[in-house]
């Protein structure tokens, strides 16, 4: 049973704020990220607070224990419910925001493997299974693992169990939606949503496809 979760990296804040409500009702959570949240300010999560979904804050914290700390608490007090931290900073910076996190009655997220090309420069070699060793050791809620190669999350997915998988990559990027649903928690979708002629539209093909797949 995957969520559908909107990448809303739009840099105006008002077109951002236009395609999220109009996608609201096919969509189980908003990841944001630095592009929208840069250029409208952390006041976004406030703007966005009244849809009544989850939203995900894509920072991939990759700090020293205390910086990090201090950069989910921010996240958390801000409005956001769950964030997304780098791993490969080791245990005690991933646990300082996982602390944070759970300290909030948020979520926090590992990423294991990054989903583009060149990511496979550094999280290849079992590095992204030690990664997510690191993310279930430290009680992350979850991993975020590569769209673009479902083969790597069949992998990671004996790593993590049913800890959560989050999955980015899915259309623009070359992830195929009906091969990805059923291995993950969750399909993150920026562009193919945002970026098509009508997004609401294309957000309900999606939510439908999405829907099949849990009722399947
Ligand atoms: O490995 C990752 N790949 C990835 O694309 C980890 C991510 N967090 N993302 C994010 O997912 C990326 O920053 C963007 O916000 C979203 C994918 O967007 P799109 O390729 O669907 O437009």
């Amino acid at each position: 049973m995957a969520d559908l979760i909107l990448a809303l990296d739009l840099l105006d804040p008002m077109y951002a704020r236009e395609v999220a409500e109009s996608c609201a009702a096919s969509l189980d959570a908003i990841k944001l990220g630095y592009p929208l949240i840069l250029s409208a300010g952390l006041g976004v999560v406030k703007d966005l607070a009244d849809l009544g979904l989850p939203l995900i804050a894509d920072f991939k914290v990759a700090d020293i224990p205390n910086t990090n700390g201090l950069i989910a608490n921010q996240v958390f007090s801000a409005g956001f419910d769950a964030i997304i931290c780098h791993g490969f900073t080791g245990r005690d910076a991933v646990e300082a925001c996982v602390d944070a996190a759970h300290a909030y009655g948020g979520e926090c997220f590992v990423v294991a493997e990054m989903s583009h090309p060149g990511a496979l420069s550094f999280f290849s070699r079992g590095v992204a299974e030690q990664i997510a060793t690191l993310a279930v050791e430290c009680r992350a809620d979850g991993i975020i693992a590569p769209a673009t190669r479902p083969e790597r999350i069949r992998a990671l997915r004996s790593v993590v169990r049913s800890r959560k998988i989050y999955s980015p990559g899915i259309g623009t990027q070359g992830g195929d939606l009906r091969s990805v649903l059923p291995l993950v928690e969750g399909v993150i979708v920026g562009r193919t949503i945002y970026g098509a002629a009508d997004p609401a539209k294309e957000a309900a093909v999606m939510a439908a496809i999405v829907n099949d797949e849990r009722s399947s």
